[in-house]
């Protein structure tokens, strides 16, 4: 696609720009799109709309690719997909070439593999770094989307391709007496680059999600005492991590690139079959057995991702809950301790199953104490540490790993207005409306990378993140082709998609539960599941169907009169 004329260099180096002066009015800088974001997905965007011939100007908060794996470099930060599958399937040299060291990539890993895609792909030329987009305006006579940063920067692009990712948002709760703590309070969403002393501390942490479950077992091993918060006792199944086994990597490699496309025919995108037997297809003695064998593997989704039933019937999903409380019983010593740490009030999975690495044995430690949020809550936070019970426990550091506003927090955060001057905010009042995940009615040409309503956070997310990527290339190939210059979902199609997610969600037992899944963690959020529960085959279909019947469900138009393409 030739770029505009008015199009400025977008090939310069990243530089840091001085703040604008007050009251200055740039003139806005024209490029084909501009993507928000550079962690995978918007490193693959950039890829892919380059290489359609479009100029792209990205922009990034983080000074590093990377995103989410920029940002959360907490110690023991880990990928819960194995390092195999959490990579780009897209180019095969890269696959042959890249070699992972273990079966879950630690965090510092995954963001060397990223860089080491930038760097590849000559992407960083693109991307202002340390650059945050306040806002975007879709103006209807351009057919264009104008961008402000907080640098100062105005952009105008046909094109709006936001990969702020699904949980990239932190959540800090306003607990009382934060700002008087005279400590160090960190988030693990937040880590600092330079690292943190923790050695011999008093260190509190307050959130057992998968971040706080990957970190207290490492963080315990240093702190002088490690005290954790917990409002909600979690599941969670040994992650079997260790050096990757040679002999599965031989098998993988020896044919990657068809092993990858294996995997988009399963639910998750990852090499987990589709499952059919029932928990009850076994008989008690049997089914122990299987969960004991998948218990002492590890990896790939747990003990509940043994058996088809563990989503939809509370007798299934009881008997693989039942287990890991079983092993949460032996593991830990102090029979109270244990008690608090056995999930009671959700179903097992139904909030995001955590791998851990010794995260239960932690508990035996001499130096690590376990306060329950349900018995005793914090009543404030002091200047010298946390006030529970009318007791103060005194800390030097206060690590909140309390999650994030998934899914629709970072494109909320942005001042977002499509037709009409209408933001998304007024839009999405009742909750995230989309179709197919992928487009949001009444903002036209914005494209949405695991956005709300896609499978996203349920499935291997460097699929979610490809699939999204190439469809949105395709349809942009296709629109340039005739001559379109705007796409916008219809709201018929919209609702029909967002009642169908919510559908499929009400089949399952994902509702059940209070979780960021259904956008409970954050106070006010609308109750509404978040992303589509239909497995990527079914999803994946979908979308290809859509594009068949002449993309389905949107309106493509013309600025001007179109010639007829075949
Ligand atoms: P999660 O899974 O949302 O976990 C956050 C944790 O913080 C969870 O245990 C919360 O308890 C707890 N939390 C949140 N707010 C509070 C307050 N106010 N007081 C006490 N405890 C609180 O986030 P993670 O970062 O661990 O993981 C997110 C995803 O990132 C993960 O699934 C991976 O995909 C990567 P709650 O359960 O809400 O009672």
């Amino acid at each position: 696609m030739e770029p505009d004329t008015d199009t400025h260099d977008t090939h310069a180096e990243p530089r840091a720009e001085p703040h604008a002066e007050p009251h200055a009015e740039p003139e806005p800088m024209v490029v084909d799109a501009v993507v928000v974001g550079a962690g995978f997905a918007g490193l693959y965007a950039i890829h892919k709309l380059r290489s359609l011939g479009l100029t792209v100007q990205a922009f990034e908060a983080a000074p590093e690719v990377g995103g989410t794996w920029w940002w959360n470099c907490y110690p023991g930060a880990r990928c819960d997909v194995e390092s195999l599958d959490y990579c780009y399937a897209f180019d095969e040299d890269l696959m042959r070439e890249w070699k992972w060291s273990e079966r879950f990539p630690t965090q510092a890993e995954v963001l060397r593999y990223a860089q080491n895609v930038a760097d590849r792909f000559d992407l960083r030329r693109h991307i202002r770094f340390e650059t945050t987009v306040t806002a975007a305006h879709w103006d209807e006579q351009s057919r264009r989307w104008a961008f402000d940063t907080d640098r100062g920067q105005r952009v105008a692009a046909r094109w709006f391709v936001s990969a702020v990712g699904a949980i990239s948002a932190p959540n800090l709760p306003g607990i009382e007496g934060l700002d008087t703590f005279e400590g160090q309070v960190l988030m693990t969403s937040r880590w600092p680059h330079e690292g943190v002393e923790l050695e011999g501390k008093r260190v509190a942490v307050i959130g057992t999600g998968s971040s706080g479950i990957q970190a207290i077992p490492v963080i315990a091993q240093v702190a002088g005492h490690l005290t954790v918060f917990q409002r909600t006792a979690n599941f969670s199944c040994p992650a079997g991590n260790g050096p990757i086994d040679p002999e599965r990597e031989a098998t993988v490699r020896a044919d990657y690139p068809g092993y990858r496309r294996a995997c988009l025919k399963n639910g998750a995108g990852t090499p987990t079959l589709l499952l059919s037997q029932s928990a009850f297809d076994l008989g008690e003695a049997e089914r122990l057995a299987a969960y004991e064998a998948k218990w002492a593997r590890g990896g790939a989704g747990g003990v509940p991702a043994l058996f088809a039933d563990t989503r939809t019937s509370l007798e299934a999903n009881q008997t693989a809950a039942d287990f890991v409380r079983g092993k949460i019983r032996e593991i830990v010593a102090d029979p109270e301790v244990a008690e608090s740490l056995c999930p009671k009030d959700h179903p097992i999975a139904t909030k995001r199953i955590c791998l851990d690495t010794d995260y239960y044995a932690t508990y035996n430690r001499p130096n690590v104490t376990l306060v329950d949020l349900r018995k005793t809550p914090i009543e404030r936070i002091t200047p010298a540490g946390i006030a529970t019970a009318g007791r103060e426990l005194p800390q030097d550091v206060i690590i909140f790993a309390t999650g994030f506003d998934a899914l629709t927090g970072a494109l909320l955060r942005m001042d977002i207005r499509g037709v009409g001057g209408r933001s998304l905010a007024e839009a999405w009042e009742d909750g995230p409306q989309t179709y197919l995940g992928l487009m949001v009615a009444g903002f036209p040409n914005m494209f949405t990378i695991t956005g709300p309503l896609s499978p996203s956070v349920l499935i291997n997310v460097m699929v979610a993140i490809s699939h999204h990527v190439e469809w949105i290339g395709d349809c942009v190939s296709h629109m340039t082709e005739r001559g379109f210059d705007r796409i916008d979902a219809t709201p018929d199609a919209q609702a029909e998609w967002t009642a169908e997610v919510q559908r499929i969600a009400d089949g399952t037992l994902f509702p059940l539960a209070n979780s960021w899944y259904n956008g409970d963690n954050i106070p006010g959020k609308p109750r509404r599941f978040l992303a589509y529960i239909g497995g990527f085959p079914a999803y994946a279909g979908r979308c290809e169907q859509v594009v068949a019947a002449g993309y389905e469900g949107f309106e493509l138009s013309a600025s001007h009169p179109v010639a007829a393409v075949d």
